[in-house]
C-alpha cells in the first residue's frame, strides 16, 4: 500500500496552487488543458496548460511498474534519481535537458518544463521523419557527463559522495534482469511471433551470446565511470524542428530514473541499438534510403561523443598519469563496449518484456524479418566487437544483415 497520494486530474490544480515554485509559473485557477500523457512503462505523467498558454509537466513515480501493475513493486525513490541526474546533467549542458522547477520528495513528483512543442524521437522516427542534429546532440550530451561527472572533472571526495548518493540498486536490477539475463535465460516474460520462435531459441542457445551477456552484466555492475542516464533509448529523447525544417532547434534528454554511476558505453550502446531498430523498421517498410539515414545516426552520435570528449580532455583535473595515449585507449575500449551493450539492448527489445513500437507496430509478416535481422545483428556484434568496431563497421553489418533478413 502506498503511503503517499497519487496525483489525479482532479487534484493537480490544487497541488500546483499549494506550491509557490509552481504557482508562480502557471495560473492554477485557470487550467485549460490537463491530460495524463504517460505512455512509458513506469510512471504517471501529466501535462497542464493555463489559459494564457503557459504549461508544465508533472511526473509522479508509482510504487510499482505501471506496465505490469501492482504485482511488480518498484521503489518510487527513482524519482529522486531522475530529478538529481537531470539537475547534474543540466549543470553541464542546460540546453540538452528540461529545466526542473520542483522536486517533491515525499510525493515523488518532479515538476518540469513543458516540452509539448517537442516530439518523442521514437515517435518521429516511426512517422518517417528525419530530425537532423538530434544524434550529434545526444553524442555531445553523453560526452558531457562522461567527462563532467567522472574522476576527470571531480575531486575524489565529491566523486565518492556522488557515487554513494546515486546508488540505485532496485532500478539497476531491472536492467540487469531484462537486458543482461532474460534474453538468454527466459524468466517467463519473453515473447516472439511463432515465426520467430526459432530465432529466439538460437539466440538463447548461442554460447557466445551467453558469455557476452555475462561480460556486459559484470561491466554494468562494476564500472562506476560516470553518472550515466541509464535508459537512453530514442523514447527518452525529445526533438523539435521549426515548421518546415528538418533540422532540430531543440533536443532534450529526459526520463533518467535509471541513472547511476555506471559504464559510459552502456548509454552509447543503448542509443545506437535503437537506431538499428529504427533502421530495421525502415527496411521492413521498403524505405531503404531512410534506413540508411537511420543507420548513419550511429556515426553522428559517436562523432558527437568523441569530438566533445576530446574537446573536454585538456581540462581534466589530473593529467599526470592520464595522458593522450590513455584517451585513445579509453575511446577504443568504449567503442568495443558499445557494440557489446548494443547487442544486449537489441536482444532484449526483440525477445523481452519492454518491446519497442518501431518493431511491434509492423505487421507480423514484416515484423518476422525485422526481428530476425535485429537478432542476427546482435549476434554479429558480439562476435566482431574485438575487431574493427568503428561506427562505419557497425553501420555496414547492420545494413547488410537487416536487408538480408527482411521479409517484405
Ligand atoms: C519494467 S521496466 C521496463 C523497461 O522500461 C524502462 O524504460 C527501461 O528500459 C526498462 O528496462
Ligand atoms: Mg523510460
Amino acid at each position: 500500500m502506498a503511503n503517499y497520494e497519487f496525483l489525479t486530474t482532479d487534484t493537480i490544480g490544487a497541488y500546483i496552487a499549494s506550491k509557490p515554485e509552481l504557482a508562480s509559473r502557471i495560473d492554477a485557477a485557470n487550467l485549460v488543458r490537463l491530460n495524463e500523457i504517460g505512455d512509458g512503462n513506469l510512471n504517471l505523467v501529466f501535462l497542464v496548460k493555463d489559459s494564457s498558454g503557459r504549461g508544465m509537466c508533472l511526473k509522479q513515480a508509482l510504487p510499482y511498474v505501471r506496465l505490469t501493475g501492482e504485482g511488480w513493486p518498484m521503489t518510487p525513490d527513482r524519482a529522486r534519481h531522475e530529478a538529481e541526474s537531470i539537475q547534474a546533467h543540466h549543470a553541464l549542458v542546460p540546453e540538452l535537458l528540461p529545466e526542473i522547477f520542483l522536486f517533491d520528495e515525499p510525493r515523488h513528483i518532479i515538476a518540469m518544463e513543458d516540452l509539448s512543442d517537442h516530439q518523442v524521437w521514437r515517435t518521429a522516427l516511426n512517422l518517417g521523419e528525419r530530425d537532423e542534429g538530434a544524434a550529434a546532440a545526444m553524442g555531445r550530451y553523453m560526452a558531457s557527463y562522461a567527462f563532467g561527472t567522472s574522476l576527470f572533472a571531480m575531486d575524489r571526495e565529491a566523486l565518492s559522495e556522488a557515487i554513494a548518493r546515486t546508488q540505485n540498486p532496485q532500478i539497476c536490477t531491472i536492467t540487469e534482469d531484462l537486458i543482461f539475463t532474460e534474453p538468454v535465460v527466459d524468466a517467463g516474460r519473453n515473447e516472439v511471433l511463432p515465426a520467430n520462435q526459432r530465432d529466439a531459441v538460437e539466440l538463447s542457445s548461442d554460447p557466445q551470446m551467453m558469455a557476452a551477456m555475462g561480460e556486459a552484466k559484470w561491466t554494468f555492475m562494476t564500472h562506476a565511470e560516470a553518472l550515466i542516464h541509464g535508459d537512453l533509448h530514442t523514447g527518452s529523447v525529445m526533438v523539435r524542428c521549426p515548421d518546415g525544417s528538418t533540422t532540430c532547434d531543440s533536443v532534450k534528454a529526459f526520463d533518467s530514473e535509471f541513472a547511476f554511476y555506471g559504464p559510459v558505453a552502456f548509454d552509447i550502446g543503448i542509443l545506437l541499438a535503437n537506431y538499428v531498430l529504427a533502421a530495421a523498421r525502415a527496411y521492413a517498410l521498403g524505405e531503404d534510403d531512410r534506413a540508411a539515414w537511420c543507420l548513419n545516426l550511429i556515426a553522428e552520435s559517436w562523432q558527437g561523443f568523441e569530438t566533445e570528449f576530446r574537446r573536454l580532455w585538456p581540462s581534466r583535473i589530473d593529467p599526470r598519469v592520464w595522458g593522450d595515449d590513455f584517451l585513445d585507449a579509453l575511446l577504443d575500449r568504449w567503442g568495443s563496449e558499445t557494440w557489446l551493450f548494443a547487442a544486449c539492448e537489441l536482444s532484449r527489445r526483440i525477445v523481452g518484456l519492454a518491446k519497442t513500437s518501431d518493431i511491434e507496430t509492423l505487421s507480423p509478416d514484416l515484423r518476422e524479418g525485422a526481428v530476425r535481422g535485429a537478432l542476427q545483428v546482435a549476434r554479429a556484434l558480439v562476435r566482431k566487437r574485438h575487431g574493427d568496431h568503428s561506427p562505419q563497421a557497425l553501420i555496414d553489418i547492420a545494413a547488410s544483415t537487416l536487408q538480408a533478413n527482411r521479409t517484405n
